[in-house]
Formats: structure tokens, C-alpha cells, sequence
């Protein structure tokens, strides 16, 4: 196991987009493990591979109060999503300190692949739900603060850059 290094925005490489995991091998579940590790290391609820500079479809996800339950997704792809939408406060470990509110569907239902490569279908609502469309949002190269305004995108932008240059 091992901690893995999160890209901070306005990092490039958090714009790629993720590739499809070809075969769940033991080198899958080992970045899994070490993706399931750095996320509860960072309290995340969730991490996609683009953050650890993985470009590979892959998520973990731990939305339960007492952080012992783990999901995995491979090659998470959306069945599904309701017409009603909410608007929640979103956070996100590569963007750390701001938090602002983005609109979402309300509901998904997700068709994935487990550690063991066995197909499987998750609905989600509520925090879930709002998790699984960021991390899949990450997979294809987009950070929650796109979802805000030029001028608040611009400011954040700025922030970040201060504060990676006054960590060296
Ligand atoms: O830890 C996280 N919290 C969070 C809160 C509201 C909406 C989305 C998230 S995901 C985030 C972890 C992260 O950055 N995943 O990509
Ligand atoms: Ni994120």
C-alpha cells in the first residue's frame, strides 16, 4: 500500500481523459488499494485516478459515516440520470479550501465493474449520487469549479497558484 500524490488545480493534467481499464489484473487492485488509501488519508469521499495522474477510468468512493464502506468503480459509465436536480456544496481534494455549489441530477443509476472485474449496477441519490457525477466528471477531465462562473473560476485560479507557490 502506498499513499499516492494528489494534482492540484489548475494542474493541466487533471484535463485529460481517462481511458478504459483493459483487464482487472493485480495492478488494478493494487492502485485501488493505494487510491482507497490516499482517499481516506486526504478525508475524501471520493477519488478518481485522473487525481493521482492515472489516466485510467477508475473510482473509489466512501460516502458511509464510518469510512468502512468502500466502492470501487472500473469503467464506471452513467445508465441513467433523473430529471429532477439539486444543487449541493461541493468540495474536492485536487481544488483543497473551496467549496461552492453546483447543480446535479438528484439520482443515478452507474454500471460498473468491481475489483474482481464482476459487472455491477449501483443506484444512487442523495450524497452518493452527487459524488459519483464528480468523480466521473474527473475521469473526463473536468474539475467542479467549471460549473461556476468565469469571474469565480478566475479568482480560484489565482488563489491556487499563491498558495502552491507559497508551499515551496
Ligand atoms: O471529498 C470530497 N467531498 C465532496 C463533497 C461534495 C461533493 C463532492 C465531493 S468529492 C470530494 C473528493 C474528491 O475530490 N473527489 O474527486
Ligand atoms: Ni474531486
Amino acid at each position: 500500500m502506498a499513499l499516492l500524490p494528489i494534482l492540484c488545480y489548475p494542474d493541466p493534467r487533471l484535463h485529460k481523459v481517462a481511458q478504459p481499464v483493459q483487464a482487472v489484473d493485480e495492478r488494478v487492485r493494487s492502485l485501488v488499494d493505494d487510491m482507497l488509501e490516499t482517499m481516506y488519508e486526504a478525508s475524501g469521499i471520493g477519488l478518481a485516478a485522473t487525481q493521482v495522474d492515472v489516466h485510467l477510468r477508475l473510482v473509489v468512493i466512501d460516502v458511509s459515516e464510518q469510512r468502512n464502506q468502500p466502492l470501487v468503480l472500473i469503467n464506471p459509465e452513467i445508465t441513467w440520470m433523473s430529471e429532477e436536480r439539486v444543487k449541493g456544496e461541493e468540495g474536492c481534494l485536487s481544488v483543497p479550501g473551496i467549496y461552492d455549489g453546483v447543480e446535479r441530477a438528484s439520482a443515478v443509476k452507474v454500471k460498473a465493474l468491481d475489483r474482481h472485474g464482476k459487472t455491477q449496477h449501483v443506484e444512487a441519490e442523495g450524497m452518493l449520487a452527487i459524488c459519483m457525477q464528480h468523480e466521473m466528471d474527473h475521469l473526463l477531465g473536468k474539475v467542479f469549479v467549471e460549473y461556476l462562473s468565469p469571474l469565480k473560476q478566475g479568482r480560484i485560479k489565482t488563489k491556487m497558484v499563491k498558495a502552491q507557490k507559497a508551499e515551496r
